[in-house]
């Protein structure tokens, strides 16, 4: 199979077999053939009786674990896991912004401050804390204490999910039981609730892991929230993406991982210490690169350029000009510090919970935010001292990219139509059938399919049928490196009526060009963003939003945190489609569930399709059955 379509990629992959070293793919030849009871959800290790498998073809072999589970039960209990683990690494995102809030509350963290006051005000206004008498500070303090209290259980649905959802989506959710409580409590509950001797009711797990994904949905809420009032809502913005944003004449250091918590100050402290950099001989001083969502959240509020998502994080280092790689946390190869073993790239971890054997551990705290940035910096500059130039290989490969097309800022260029009625312009356009509807594109890269191949080639055929594209996460990643989040692919790949609209918003929004392709939301955490705009359409129209012709994809999901998204967007009522098949096939209840019962319950469910044209037709079709359920 080819490994990637991504023409950097390609390059260094070249050097990467020249010089022996292994990246994930060869990892993953090395994994072949993978285990078929592990593809298929049929094997369970929540007991130390185990592991115990069952035979997927149900003839021979054993029909039932050692405790008496069956597929179904195991299978739903792998999903529901899966699906914990997504929750808790975006809430503990969230978690982490609320803490910093609440320390700069408290006066412990100079560094940061409210950056966006409006939408702190919004966000204040909406949750229900009185503003009245109260300094920013003791609002900050405040607002803060009341996302930490979201995490455990209390007796009413998460202020973040009550909030944000349509009151007939509430309704729903509460008339099935799957209102969560605390979004580390619905975790705790899914460890208990899935060990051996509990739950064994298939359908009983998956509701249950319906409320953990909705859980999920309010955290990343909360993430987006925090992460515009303390750094700001992004605007639109222009920028680069690929390796070939690295630069040969400066320090180059990527900022890698999720939270923007430290890359924010980075981005700040490099600028000041742009003649250090230099006086190391540095004459452009330093490159702040940024990889996977850490990079979303630095491009999105500063256009600080992409330079990869996360399947070619490797070949960064590869290209023998990066000088340093600062990670956080989430989606971090731990292969980076023995790739960099051939180079004289500083891997440096950041954060307690993200050590990694070979890698410089500067242990990052908001008290000392400018320190810690400076220090790590500092490190970058001695790294790029040991830089050989003989080992520089940066690819060419380079294309422009907009970003920052938050909610608001989506409503400020749609207000330039409509300044009375923001949205009036686009449900015009999906009622006339100018746009046929929206998907939004998340996820990630999946090694089990050809980098990018399955994005490109989706996105060009949902575009052709006019379908408005929002994206996120490595899906914006592998656009921004293909050239697509750009006027010029409106130009080449939308169809007439998609094309008339963006053309219309970019002229307005003083572009003299369309907007592009595929509008630029934010890291996976602003999946919130999208769900924000439909539940404003849907509140507007007077519907639900599982009326709305809205479809989601993630067609190279490769994370349990693409499971978790994937399932709230189903729980919000979108059709969602996944390329990647999940480990479920072992259960064809658990299949059936997840793909069609899930639409009579919520009206969201899956479709998995690991053909891209396929895909096209299904996604096509349920934005029609959507269109027609409405009389439009
Ligand atoms: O949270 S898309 S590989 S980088 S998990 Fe990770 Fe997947 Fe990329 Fe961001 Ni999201
Ligand atoms: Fe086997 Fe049951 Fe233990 Fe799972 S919980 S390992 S199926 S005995």
């Amino acid at each position: 199979m080819e490994r990637s379509i991504s023409l950097d990629s390609i390059q260094m992959l070249k050097i990467t077999k020249e010089m022996g070293i292994d990246t994930v793919w060869d990892r993953y030849e090395k994994q072949q053939p993978q285990c078929g009871f592990g593809e298929t959800g049929l094997c369970c290790r929540h007991c130390l009786q185990g592991p115990c498998r069952i035979d997927p073809f149900g003839t021979t072999g054993p029909k039932l674990g050692i405790c008496g589970a069956s597929a179904d039960t195991i299978v739903a209990r792998g999903l529901a896991r899966n699906i914990a683990a997504g929750t808790s690494s975006h809430s503990a995102h969230a978690k982490h912004l609320a803490h910093t809030l609440l320390k700069w509350s408290r006066g412990e963290a100079p560094d940061y401050g409210i950056r966006d006051q409006q939408k702190f005000y919004r966000v204040l206004d909406r949750v229900g804390i009185s503003r009245e008498d109260k300094t920013d500070q003791q609002l900050a303090g405040e607002l803060a204490k009341l996302c930490l209290e979201e995490f455990s259980e209390r007796e009413e649905a998460p202020v973040w999910l009550k909030t944000t959802i349509t009151k007939a989506r509430m309704e729903k959710f509460e008339k099935l039981g799957i209102v969560p409580l605390g979004l580390d409590s619905v975790v705790a509950e899914i460890m208990h609730r899935t060990t051996n001797g509990v739950d064994a009711d298939p359908i009983n797990i998956l509701l249950a892991s319906i409320k953990c994904a909705i859980a999920d949905y309010s955290g990343m809420y909360m993430g987006t929230d925090l992460s515009d009032i303390l750094f700001g809502t992004p605007a639109p913005v222009m920028s680069t993406a690929n390796l070939g944003s690295l630069k040969v004449n400066a320090i180059n250091v990527a900022v890698h991982g999720h939270n923007p918590v430290l890359s924010e100050i980075m981005v700040a402290e490099a600028m000041k210490m742009a003649d250090e950099a230099k006086a190391a001989g540095a004459s452009e001083g330093f490159n702040l690169v940024g990889i996977c969502c850490t990079g979303h959240e630095v491009l999105m509020r500063h256009g600080i350029p992409y330079a990869t998502n996360s399947l070619s994080q490797e070949l960064a280092i590869v290209t023998g000009a990066l000088d340093a790689a600062v990670v956080d946390y989430q989606c971090i190869m731990p292969s980076l510090p023995e790739v960099a073993k051939r180079f004289h790239t500083a891997i440096i971890t950041t954060m307690p919970i993200t050590k990694i054997p070979g890698a410089t551990h500067i242990e990052f705290d908001e008290e000392h935010a400018g320190e810690k940035a400076r220090e790590v910096l500092r490190l970058a500059i001695e790294a790029y001292k040991k830089r050989d130039p003989a080992k520089v290989n940066i690819p060419e490969s380079r294309n422009n990219a907009m970003a920052g097309m938050s909610a608001e800022s989506i409503l400020s260029v749609l207000s330039l139509l409509d300044a009375n009625d923001p949205l009036k312009p686009l449900i015009d356009n999906i009622v006339n059938g100018n746009i046929l509807g929206v998907c939004l594109f998340a996820g990630c890269n999946d090694v089990k399919i050809t980098q990018d191949k399955f994005y490109v080639t989706l996105v060009k055929e949902l575009a052709a049928n006019n379908i408005l594209i929002l994206c996120t996460g490595c899906a914006a990643g592998s656009f921004a490196r293909h050239g697509l989040l750009t006027p010029e692919a409106t130009e080449k790949y939308a169809g007439p009526g998609l094309k008339a609209v963006l053309t219309a918003l970019g002229h307005a929004a003083g572009l003299n060009a369309p907007l592009p392709l595929a509008l630029h939301t934010g890291s996976c955490v602003d999946n919130s963003r999208a769900a924000s705009i439909a539940t404003a359409i849907a509140n507007k129209l007077g519907v639900d939003v599982s009326q709305l012709p809205v479809v989601a994809t993630a067609p190279e999901a490769a994370m349990e945190k693409a499971l978790s998204i994937g399932t709230w967007a189903v729980a919000m009522g979108l059709p969602t489609h996944v390329g990647v098949v999940p480990p479920v096939t072992g259960s064809p209840l658990v299949v059936q569930v997840l793909t069609q019962t899930a639409k009579d319950l919520l009206g969201g469910y899956f479709i998995v399709e690991p053909d891209p044209k396929l895909a096209a037709e299904k996604l096509v079709a349920a934005l029609k059955e959507r269109r027609q359920g409405l009389g439009i």
